[in-house]
């Protein structure tokens, strides 16, 4: 289905032309065709097949020709002619909200405003306020949509994304009616950064379902509300999108805007060469033009002949092959963790005491937690001087014999020095039960210097697992230069675990290096390095980025027993 991207181009050319000066009878008559292409239920795909566009009400022979063109050929040559008659400025001050065609030509001509950092400058200078029909509250209106323009081009962490969308969803199932109700897009394939927010629902009065949801408390402003979709922001900059579905064809449309786009193509041509065309609402047989509707996206696999795929790993990268040979990894899952083995207490720089932390595991079902406070040579966080760690350790055995069926390891988060030593002798090491050893400072080494570092950690008997392994913080700070072939390579060799660091600004590996190190046979630990028993929830976010990475159970360190844990951390 092709008629949002359709629409959105006709609009932008109607927006285009309007800057231009054009007349205002071809303005009117894109955004009319525009309106109509967006609420018609109808693929244009098929309309176009009968031939029948221009039948289209609002549609007439130049635009049906322009809708036919970019059906062909994914591109309309007039926009893209448009666009590069456009200043490049100009097309985008279009993009910032409240601001129509009409209002950028004027602030080009009163006030040679032709960049969006030429308004804010305008704006900021109180030039625009003496425009006609402008005034205070427009130019301030104005630089909030700059503010949110600026912030609108940066990616959403999964972290503010699922909780977010976890309470819109809430407000929604409350909602009379509402039936299947679930995100799509990259948020349900647990991407570590989303564009927007992608929810689909089955109701049988969409119209009320969508005046609900723009009607939710933290919804700031509506971009779109139609009959059957709505797009808001909230959080300031956050785009949400819902469509309510036909049931009957609620597991075709969820496939469809779940994504990925490569997803979808792969699965497009799959559906040809058996002999269908796939489209956003249904599976048509060529053969005899049959519309086969799916209600659950299981069955549409299915009648493809493939097994269901999980979403985290529709991207494109031989899932969908896998499918079809019926040799899909069983992904981990949830229930799979049994223990989380790097968290951090009050003893270092946690917020919570140990006590606390343990109560908090077992409230999650854990069998076990290992207490892994920082080292010494950490100053900043609070690390532990030998004394105290063996202090700690004393603790942990008197609160072990009181604790049933849950075991807390004695852990540590030792520090990797610039020159690849470590922050406690092996004498203290070998009385851990969980080492981690992690890089916190020194990041500006070269990357042979960086790899040597963390190799020779890995070298140590004692090491068991590599916390946070590139030191990335997502939008925050880059990777330290390091060569993760190399030290994977090494983990192999050593039989050193490597972490998922499951906190949301890490996910550490990330998704790819996850699936790397599980071809070279690591293991990996999904650790949530909490520093507070809230921090424990993150743990699904590692999973998430687990999955991505085709892990199974048996690739997960914390997905083994109690048991069978220990066994594997005496090997060394
Ligand atoms: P994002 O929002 O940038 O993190 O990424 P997505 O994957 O959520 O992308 P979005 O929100 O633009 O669209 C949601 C899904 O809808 C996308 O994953 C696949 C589907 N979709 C959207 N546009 C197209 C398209 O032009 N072709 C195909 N095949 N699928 C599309
Ligand atoms: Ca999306
Ligand atoms: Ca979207
Ligand atoms: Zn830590």
């Amino acid at each position: 289905m092709r008629n949002e991207e359709v629409a959105r181009l006709l609009r932008e050319m109607g927006d285009l032309l309007e800057l231009r000066g054009e007349s205002s009878f071809k303005v009117v008559a894109y955004r009319r065709a525009a309106r109509t292409v967006e609420s018609m239920k109808e693929d244009l795909e098929a309309i176009a097949g009968r031939g029948e566009l221009e039948a289209i009400p609002g549609v007439g022979k130049a635009i049906a020709g322009k809708i036919s063109e970019f059906l062909e050929t994914g591109r309309i040559e007039a926009r893209d002619r448009l666009l590069q008659e456009t200043p490049p400025g100009l097309a985008e001050l279009l993009q910032i909200s409240g601001l129509g065609p009409k209002t950028v030509s004027m602030l080009h001509q009163k006030l040679g405003v032709s960049t969006v950092a030429e308004l804010e400058v305008a704006a900021r200078e109180h030039r625009v306020r003496r425009l006609p029909r402008m005034g205070p509250t427009s130019e301030k209106n104005i630089l909030r949509g700059i503010e949110r323009w600026k912030k609108r081009s940066s990616r959403i962490p999964l972290g503010v994304a699922l909780p977010l969308a976890q309470e819109i969803l809430g407000h929604l199932r409350k909602v009379e009616g509402i039936g299947d109700l679930n995100v799509a897009g990259s948020l349900r394939r647990g991407r570590e950064t989303v564009g927007d927010i992608d929810i689909l629902a089955t109701s049988p009065a969409p119209e009320a379902a969508i005046r609900a949801f723009v009607s939710i408390p933290v919804v700031e402003e509506v971009l779109m509300k139609g009959p059957t979709k709505a797009s808001v922001i909230v959080e300031e900059t956050i785009q949400v999108d819902l469509r309510i579905v036909d049931p009957r064809s609620f597991g075709t449309v969820i496939q469809y805007f779940t994504g990925s786009k490569e997803h979808n193509v792969k699965l497009r041509h799959v559906a040809l060469s058996k002999g269908y065309s796939l489209s956003e609402y249904s599976l048509t047989r060529l053969a005899d033009g049959e519309e086969l509707f799916f209600d659950r996206e299981e069955d549409l696999y299915h009648h493809l002949g493939m097994d269901w795929i999980p979403p985290e790993i529709r991207e494109d990268e031989g899932e969908v092959e896998a499918a079809l040979e019926g040799r899909l990894p069983r992904l981990v899952e949830p229930s799979d963790i049994k223990g989380d083995l790097h968290v951090h207490s009050d003893w270092s720089d946690g917020r919570h005491s140990i006590e606390e932390m343990v109560r908090a595991a077992q409230g999650l079902g854990y069998e076990y937690m290992a207490m892994c406070d920082h080292s010494h040579g950490l100053g900043i966080a609070n690390g532990l001087a030998e004394d105290r760690l063996r202090e700690k350790m004393e603790l942990i055995r008197g609160l072990n014999e009181a604790a049933e069926g849950f075991a807390i390891l004695v852990g540590t988060e030792v520090e990797i020095r610039a020159d690849g030593k470590l922050d406690y002798p092996d004498e203290i090491l070998s009385e851990c039960d969980v080492v981690v050893a992690s890089v916190h400072s020194g990041y500006h080494q070269r990357e042979r210097e960086m790899t040597n570092r963390i190799i020779s950690a890995m070298e140590s008997e004692h090491v068991d697992v590599i916390g946070h392994p590139t030191g990335r913080k997502i939008g925050e700070r880059e990777a330290y230069e390091v060569d993760l072939e190399r030290v994977l390579e090494a983990a192999a060799r050593t039989g050193t675990a490597m972490e998922i660091n499951a906190h949301p600004s890490r996910l550490d590996l990330n998704d790819r290096w996850s699936r790397r190190a599980r071809e070279l046979g690591v293991k990996l630990a999904i650790n949530t390095d909490a520093h507070s028993t809230c921090g424990l929830s993150a743990m699904e976010y590692g999973i998430k980025t687990a999955r991505r990475g085709w892990l199974e159970r048996k690739d997960v360190l914390n997905a083994l027993g109690l048991a069978d844990l220990m066994k594997y951390l005496e090997r060394g």
